[in-house]
C-alpha cells in the first residue's frame, strides 16, 4: 500500500504534492513501483495535527480518487463518513479507517468494497500525550477482533485489521505490538501495518551521538526493516512511503524469482 498524503502538514510527506496532478503522478508512479493500492489520505492523523473539516477534506481527495482509480486500486484513509462515502462512489474500493467505526459505510458501498479497521487510542490532537494499557497487544487484539467481527455482521466481505502504530502508543507499546504480530495474525484476519518513516524509528536510530532523533528523510532502512519483520510473522499488507524499496523486501519474503528479471530497474 503506497501512501499519497494530499495534506499540507503530515509529517513526512505533507505538502509534497500541492496539486491533483502532482498527486496523481506520484500515485501512478507508486504503482509502477508495484504497490497495489494507493492509499490517498486527506487529513494529517500524525500525532498533535488538529482535526480537518471534511468538506475540506473531500475536496483535497475527491480529485486524485477519480483520477486514480480508473487505473490502480485505490484506498481512502479518512475517519469521516462523509468524506469515506464521496471518496468509494469516486472509485476507491479500500475504506482504511483509523478509527474503525465506518464499516457500515464501506458495507453500503458495495460489495467490492473492503474495510481496514485500525486501533488507536484517543485522537490524534492528544493521542501521544498518556497512552495507556495493561497489556496492549491482548487489548488491541481484543479491539481488533471485536471491530473486524463487527465489519462482518454488517457485510463487509474483505476485513483487514491494523495494530495502528504510533497512534496513542509509546515507543515500547509499538515495539511489543510488532514483537507479537503473530498474535493478531492467529486471529485469522489478514494483517495490516504501518510502520514507514514513523517517529518511533527515529528515536530507535538515533543511537548515543547526541542526536535525539533522526530526521523522516533518514529512515528509510528501520521502515524497510520493520515491514520485512511484520511481512515474515504474516502481516499481508504494509503501508509505506518508500514503494520500491518495500516491494523488494518483500520478493525477497515470498522467495520469488521474477520471471521476467532482465530488467526492472
Ligand atoms: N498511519 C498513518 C495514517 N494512516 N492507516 C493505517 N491503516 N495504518 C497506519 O499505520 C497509518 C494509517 C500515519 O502515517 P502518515 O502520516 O505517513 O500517513
Amino acid at each position: 500500500m503506497g501512501v499519497l498524503n494530499v495534506t499540507p502538514d503530515s509529517f513526512s510527506d505533507g505538502g509534497r504534492w500541492p496539486d491533483t496532478e502532482a498527486a496523481v503522478a506520484h500515485g501512478l508512479a507508486m504503482a509502477a513501483e508495484g504497490a497495489d493500492v494507493i492509499d490517498v489520505g486527506g487529513e494529517s492523523t500524525r500525532p498533535g495535527a488538529e482535526p480537518v473539516d471534511p468538506a475540506e477534506e473531500a475536496r483535497r481527495v475527491l480529485p486524485v480518487i477519480a483520477a486514480l482509480a480508473t487505473q490502480v486500486r485505490v484506498s481512502i484513509d479518512t475517519r469521516h463518513a462523509s468524506v469515506a462515502e464521496a471518496a468509494l462512489a469516486a472509485g476507491a474500493t479500500l475504506l482504511n479507517d483509523v478509527s474503525a467505526s465506518l464499516a457500515e459505510v464501506a458495507a453500503a458501498a458495495g460489495a467490492d468494497v473492503g474495510f481496514v479497521a485500525m486501533h488507536m487510542q484517543g485522537e490524534p490532537a492528544t493521542m501521544q500525550e498518556a497512552p495507556r494499557y495493561d497489556d496492549v497487544v491482548g487489548e488491541v487484539r481484543d479491539f481488533l477482533v471485536a471491530r473486524a467481527e463487527a465489519a462482518l455482521t454488517s457485510g463487509v466481505r474483505e476485513v483487514w485489521i491494523d495494530p495502528g502504530i504510533g497512534f496513542g502508543k509509546t515507543d515500547e507499546h509499538n515495539l511489543a505490538l510488532l514483537a507479537h504480530l503473530d498474535v493478531l495474525v492467529a486471529t485469522g484476519f489478514p494483517v495490516a501495518i504501518g510502520t514507514s518513516r514513523k517517529g518511533f524509528l527515529g528515536r530507535l536510530l538515533a543511537g548515543s551521538d547526541g542526536i535525539s532523533v533522526v530526521p523522516v528523510a533518514d529512515r528509510l532502512a528501520g521502515s524497510v526493516a520493520t515491514a520485512t519483520w511484520a511481512m515474515l510473522q504474516g502481516a499481508k499488507m504494509v503501508r509505506a512511503h518508500d514503494v520500491r524499496a518495500t516491494v523488494d523486501a518483500a520478493h525477497v519474503v515470498a522467495g520469488e524469482i521474477e520471471e521476467d528479471a532482465t530488467c526492472r530497474r
